[in-house]
């Protein structure tokens, strides 16, 4: 049996954690052999409730949770993690603006980022997914200048998976006969769900499917499938972004299937002409516990004006939060190479392989 490794997830007493927490705890997560301590992190009035949580999972009997321990502070929770599942977050309250939303959650994860870059491991791997996802990513990574840019993603591996499952329903396939789903940009309504490279049965799912189709239904309904849940349910989707945790964690630290494609919001390299320095959603492998972003994808003018406008969204909300971002990191976020000190190994232009290497013809590896 190997060592166990280190879980923190915040907000775990939250109805994401509520079916989260059970699947790492069976091993959907990190593998069928590999034992994991769960560092469960609350707010202080919510710690009876996580005391509820834990008592359940204990009575799960499962043979791959070592241990479990309890914390009402991200600086003991997040101590020696290996991963570090950032799913609490303050919602937006009755007459909330979005800029008070942004402000009071970067404070959250400006505390959350700090205390990862003193107290977690050094090749901690952080995922948020507390709104809003991507800017709370930024806070985080830039208030621990110790961790590399790099170990930060975001969420939006549900959108992906929604785009997948809406469209294989739509077309009467199966989710396994789909490929080549991508998500640009934002988790919110301007991200852009890509079907150009989308394959139904490995052939092109756009020569399957009506453009008007494409363009006026599938696109809004992917973007808006969190408010139509709650209309349907009451409260927002819970189980299905459990799993989505669950999907681009094991894929980060596992790999992807070969050939295969995911969407993960991630800091970024200026790629697709995207501005440095926001998390955005990029089609990924991954592979040796990195992600690499899928280069050579042809983007044509309808892609790129929606590549474009959940960019701008994105840069909007760095706007808010600028004056509470630190300056001195500033710089690591440009220039992705120095993040070769973290052990997430990244190769700079002038440290990594030739350009013509035969056997790797990447220069840049998350
Ligand atoms: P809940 O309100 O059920 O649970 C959140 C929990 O986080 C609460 O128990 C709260 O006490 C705790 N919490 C709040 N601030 C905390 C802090 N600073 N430290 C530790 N714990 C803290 O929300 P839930 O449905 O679980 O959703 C959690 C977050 O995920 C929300 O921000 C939500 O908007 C976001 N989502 C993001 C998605 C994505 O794809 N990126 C999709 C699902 C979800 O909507």
């Amino acid at each position: 049996m190997r060592r166990p490794v280190r879980i923190a997830v915040t907000g775990a007493a939250g109805a994401i954690s509520y079916s989260l927490l059970f699947k790492i705890a069976a091993g959907e997560m990190m593998g069928k052999d590999q034992p994991v301590i769960l560092q469960l992190i609350e707010l202080p009035h919510a710690m009876n409730a996580l005391r509820g949580v834990a008592m359940e999972l204990m009575d799960c009997a499962y043979p791959l949770l070592h241990t479990i321990t309890l914390h009402d502070n991200v600086e003991d929770g997040f101590k020696n993690a290996h991963y570090a599942l950032l799913v609490g977050a303050k919602p937006r309250g009755p007459g909330m603006e979005r800029s008070d939303l942004l402000e009071e959650n970067a404070e959250i994860f400006a505390r959350q980022g700090k205390a990862l870059n003193d107290f977690a491991n050094r090749d901690v791997k952080v995922l948020v997914t507390g709104n809003p996802a991507n800017t709370n990513a930024l806070i985080a990574s830039r208030n621990a200048p110790d961790l590399s840019p790099s170990q930060f993603t975001c969420l939006t591996r549900l959108d992906h998976n929604r785009a997948k499952g809406i469209l294989a329903n739509h077309c009467g396939a199966t989710t396994r006969d789909i490929g080549g789903i991508m998500i640009w940009g934002n988790h919110s309504a301007t991200q852009y769900p890509d079907l150009h490279q989308a394959t139904i049965l490995g052939t092109s799912a756009m020569s399957q499917i009506d453009t008007a189709w494409y363009r006026d239904e599938f696109i809004p309904k992917v973007q808006k499938r969190g408010a139509e849940i709650i209309d349907a349910r009451g409260q927002s989707s819970a189980a299905s972004a459990a799993q989505a945790i669950v999907d681009q964690m094991r894929d980060w630290v596992l790999g992807t299937e070969p050939g295969e494609i995911i969407s993960m919001g991630i800091l970024s390299d200026g790629s697709y002409g995207i501005t440095k320095g926001v998390y955005y959603s990029f089609p990924v492998r991954c592979n040796y516990g990195r992600y690499q972003i899928v280069h050579g994808i042809e983007i044509n003018e309808f892609s790129r004006q929606r590549m474009t406008a959940t960019e701008q969204e994105l840069l909007d909300e760095k706007a808010v939060v600028e004056h509470l971002l630190p300056k001195e990191t500033e710089e690591s976020h440009q220039n992705l190479h120095i993040c070769l000190r973290s052990g997430v190994t990244l190769y700079a232009d002038n440290t990594g392989p030739d350009s013509d290497s035969r056997f790797m013809t990447t220069n840049r590896v998350m």
